[in-house]
């Protein structure tokens, strides 16, 4: 299958490397243009794989049969909008991101659309990648247009299992959200690994209270304590990990707040709900980014795709 990857930070580069393994026909696709792109990637078993692909090649664009897109929610619409015109009409998208909201900031595209929510963990030092954990994914239609595209489910289970197809993609990327609205902003709070949040489980009880009333007015069968649990287990089983928003903050670059916390408070206003713990966390994580954006002696860092 010819794929075009946009987006080649850690997870983009699993997935090059995954895909490229299983014989497709890859090229990835930067906001910089460079001739070659080369990548190495560790496996969680420690073998590693290195290869250089071509990029940014509009001819191979124009024939593409699936584009999937690994760029950060934030960066996701000014990094996707103009290949639109270059990809063929019929050409699926999947979008692989954290948080929600993204499609409310897109015109509407006549491309079958996906979102799939992953939870593979990999991450990137100056010269590879590293496939931290296996995760699954949860790959759905975004538009009717993409609603009978199950197929592309097993295409990637073959190549980084586990991947499924689910119809209602909205409640899978909610669920994620939950997770992520309660570890990510806590721990740039606490300055912390995941693991260190088992100290402060009264916030999160209050933090999964919020949550669970706009999910219940999405629709989206849950509760305070299903919630509690399934966000207490991801602080066990990534107790060594620093959130990803919080290496955003560390390294200075623009979090995915206003795609988690923030999609959040924008649907609790919808339904006249007020959530004064999840306001507080959202102002908090936009403060320290206006503190280094505002900046202006900060070294500019090279973009993360
Ligand atoms: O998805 C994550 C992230 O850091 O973005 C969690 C699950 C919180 C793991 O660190």
């Amino acid at each position: 299958m010819r794929i075009t990857v946009l987006g080649c930070g850690a997870l983009g580069q699993l997935w090059l490397c995954a895909l490229t393994k299983m014989g497709h026909d890859v090229q990835g696709w930067l906001k910089v243009f460079a001739p070659h792109f080369r990548f190495q990637v560790v496996s969680t078993e420690q073998d590693s794989f290195s290869h250089t692909l071509s990029v940014n090649d509009s001819q191979k664009l124009q024939q593409c049969e699936l584009l999937l897109v690994t760029l950060k929610a934030q960066q996701l619409p000014s990094g996707l909008l103009p290949l639109i015109p270059l990809l063929p009409k019929e050409c699926p998208i999947i979008l692989m991101h954290n948080g929600l909201g993204v499609v409310d900031d897109l015109p509407q595209l006549t491309q079958p659309l996906c979102h799939a929510v992953t939870t593979q963990a990999a991450y990137r030092t100056p010269t590879a990648t590293f496939h931290k954990a296996w995760g699954f994914t949860q790959l759905g239609p975004l538009n009717s247009a993409a609603a009978s595209l199950s197929n592309l489910a097993e295409i990637l289970h073959q190549a980084l299992p586990d991947v499924a197809w689910y119809d209602d993609i909205k409640t899978s990327a909610w669920k994620k959200l939950a997770v992520n609205a309660v570890i990510n902003p806590l721990t740039v709070k606490y300055h912390c690994q995941n693991g260190q949040l088992m100290d402060v489980l009264s916030e999160v009880t209050l933090l999964c209270r919020e949550i669970a009333l706009v999910m219940n007015r999405e629709g989206i069968h849950t509760d305070d304590s299903q919630l509690f649990e399934s966000v207490v287990n991801v602080i066990q089983a990534t107790a060594g990990n620093y959130s990803s928003m919080l290496q955003d903050i560390q390294a200075q670059r623009s979090t995915e707040i206003d795609y988690i916390t923030g999609y959040l408070l924008k649907r609790a206003r919808c339904f006249g709900l007020n959530l004064p713990q999840h306001s507080a966390l959202y102002q908090w994580v936009k403060q320290q980014e206006s503190d280094y954006a505002s900046d202006t002696l900060r070294t500019t860092l090279p973009s993360s795709w």
